[in-house]
């Protein structure tokens, strides 16, 4: 779970950029006559109307919300259209979201070193850029300031009386403020200029949080949606997390929370001040110990990543009910889809990015019929990854099988599965990790010299190299809960990124906004705030939508980035296998026998979220990580002045 990092520097410049109601908005700019309506996306399965997975803004107003199915959603709004997301080998496609993140990406990554942090959030470390701002045109000195920018919601700035804007603006030509305050100032000024060009040329809107660290810029983000964004200087920090509810803060929405709550009567964030470092420790462990006593002071010092691509491909399929799965055959046809699906994301991976993934993991949802221990995990196994979709479809099925044996309690390799082992598959998915860069060339066949990716034979899953992929058991009770990961970035650009459509008519959009609200607002949420719909039974005729869906339930979303489980035994199983680590997926015959470890710090916490919602606990139980011999080092900069900041947090 979470790992506890001194602060690099009392002065970075940290942004968080979340996009609006993502799937949302992509639909919307693939069908632009939905702009304004109350528009949400669902599963593909018809059950209920469907799984909201994403809801507009304009259906909030009526109360929708991401718990809902769809039948429940159209009482609450009538008029709600509901488009269904795209589908593929019976399964959602969500390809066309993956690459409207990438354009984003690809936007706000020019400024600053940026982490993907899940298909519709990244990580921004501006700091070189702000210094470089305020040495060369600090913010006082600049004639014209972003409309965006005077917007900017600045926590814990005394308005006294005054518009939002004003006070803004006011703390913005600043000139006396602190060194750190004039840079998150800049910040707010590269967000704000970031945001635009990201609405300008994908016609998405976004959301900011600017402040000195990730974890706070992440809260911040949050606080003002739609389009807007939110500063979060030094001085506020201890009246923000003061009457922040503990579950609010990211990596505390599960069981960590709950304790909290329940063992130590902790409601509040700002609750954790009354205890010391050590009687956290002593309760939590050292590290999780160490990590509760930095948050209660907003210390976080985690770096952001320089990271666009994802860590990890992964690919997933639930079968609620009656659905589940029972004979090889079935299993084997949809791991045949899972495979295929795979193949070709990291085939076009590393075509793109010349990146090869080294592991390929099974991990399965299974009952045992009338069987009192069916509440047994089924065994996630691993192995190197083949290229080929063949090749991986086969291994999948070897690890699927070696899985069930051992699930079943057959630990012969040769026992059979047979009628008499009753069971059946309610969850399956495969995940492509442990991906590289392949070094300095721009052929695959130079770099595995001379041997067909897809003609490997060794390193497949055999009896040697199946391995168990799941750590049986985690110290801690830590549980990696929290955050916001939902997908697998994907580098490519989809047919609706294409000069003609990425173009946007910000002008002829932003006209369209609803005059009350273009008055108080910035250009970006005018684009966003166009007329409340009315509902009427006239607008749905004419935009009738999709209203399918399945059963599953909304697939939770929590996930953690960036930790760094490199020393951690047990999060690292290793096995001998003939793989290079130079070319791990295809080996050369005649090699030495080299250790090949599957590390759970390959996979991507992005990949969670597009898995079924069944294996997303367990597969975040990989991520947890271990407690540490170690203490961290506790920072020094820890905030020791409580302000009042008149805004309400
Ligand atoms: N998503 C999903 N399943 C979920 C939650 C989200 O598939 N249970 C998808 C759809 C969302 C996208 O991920 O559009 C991003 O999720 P967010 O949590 O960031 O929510 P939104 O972007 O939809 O809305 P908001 O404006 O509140 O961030």
């Amino acid at each position: 779970m979470p790992i506890a990092r001194r602060e690099a520097s009392d002065a970075r410049v940290i942004a968080h950029v979340d996009m609006d109601c993502f799937y949302v908005q992509v639909e919307q700019r693939r069908q632009p006559n939905l702009r304004g309506l109350p528009t949400a996306v669902v599963q593909y399965n018809a059950w209920k109307g469907g799984g909201l997975i994403a809801v507009g803004y304009e259906a909030r107003r009526f109360g929708v919300k991401r718990s809902m199915r769809g039948d429940e959603a159209k009482k609450a709004c009538p008029e709600i259209h509901l488009v269904q997301v795209p589908v593929a080998r019976g399964k959602a496609d969500l390809n066309v979201y993956r690459d409207a993140g990438s354009e984003v990406v690809a936007i706000l990554s020019q400024r600053g070193r940026c982490e993907r942090a899940s298909i519709d959030e990244v990580y921004l470390d501006l700091t070189d850029a702000a210094e470089t701002m305020l040495s060369e045109s600090p913010p006082e000195m600049l004639e014209e300031i972003n409309e965006e920018v005077l917007k900017s919601h600045v926590l814990g700035i005394d308005k006294n009386g005054e518009e939002e804007g004003e006070t803004a603006k006011q703390w913005i030509g600043n000139s006396d403020a602190s060194h750190r305050d004039r840079l998150l100032v800049c910040g707010a000024i590269i967000v704000g200029e970031l945001r635009m060009q990201v609405l300008k040329e994908t016609e998405f809107t976004c959301s900011a949080g600017i402040a000195h660290n990730k974890m706070l810029a992440k809260l911040a983000s949050g606080m003002n949606k739609p389009a807007q964004q939110t500063v979060v200087p030094f001085s506020a920090v201890n009246k923000l997390l003061a009457s922040l509810p503990i579950k609010k803060m990211k990596q505390l929405g599960g069981k960590l929370g709950s304790s909290l709550q329940a063992d130590l009567g902790v409601n509040t964030v700002g609750d954790l001040l009354q205890f010391s470092e050590e009687k956290l420790q002593e309760k939590y462990g050292i590290n999780t110990g160490t990590w509760l006593w930095n948050v209660a002071r907003g210390i976080d010092g985690d770096e952001v990543e320089g990271r666009l691509l994802p860590k990890s491909h992964g690919c997933g399929k639930t079968f609620p009910g009656p659905q589940a799965l029972k004979t090889i055959t079935s299993v084997e046809r949809w791991l045949n889809d899972l495979c295929e699906e795979l193949s070709e994301r990291i085939q076009s991976d590393l075509d793109k990015n010349n990146r090869v993934a080294h592991t390929l993991t099974l991990h399965a949802r299974v009952y045992k019929a009338n069987d009192s221990e069916s509440l047994k995990k089924f065994p996630s196994k691993s192995c190197p990854l083949r290229y080929g979709t063949m090749k991986i479809q086969e291994d999948a099925l070897k690890l699927f099988n070696s899985g069930l044996r051992e699930f079943l309690g057959l630990y012969k390799a040769e026992s059979k599965v047979t009628m008499n082992n009753k069971w059946g598959v309610t969850a399956l998915s495969v995940i492509a990790s442990k991906i590289l860069a392949t070094p300095g060339t721009c052929s695959i066949l130079k770099y595995f010299r001379g041997v067909d990716p897809s003609c490997s034979t060794e390193g497949h899953a055999n009896n040697e190299n199946i391995l168990d992929t799941l750590p049986t058991s985690h110290s801690g009770t830590e549980s990696c809960l929290g955050g916001d990961m939902t997908d697998l970035p994907k580098e490519s650009s989809c047919e609706e990124t294409n000069s003609n459509c990425s173009k946007l008519n910000l002008n002829r959009d932003g006209k369209r906004t609803n005059k009350r609200n273009s008055e108080v607002a910035g250009p970006i949420l005018r684009y966003f705030s166009t007329p409340s719909p009315s509902c009427s039974s006239s607008q749905h005729a004419r935009h009738g939508i999709i209203q399918d869906i399945e059963p599953s339930s909304t697939p939770a979303r929590d996930g953690c980035s960036g930790y760094n489980l490199a020393e951690s035994q047990n999060g690292t199983l290793q096995g001998e296998t003939r793989l290079s680590n130079s070319s791990p997926s295809l080996v050369q015959h005649g090699q030495e026998k080299q250790q090949w470890s599957f590390n759970v710090e390959d996979i991507d916490p992005s990949v969670i979220g597009e898995l079924p919602p069944e294996i997303q606990d367990e597969v975040r139980g990989w991520l947890k990580p271990l407690k540490h011999a170690k203490t961290a080092k506790r920072s020094s900069n820890n905030i020791a002045q409580y302000f009042l900041p008149t805004r309400d947090t």
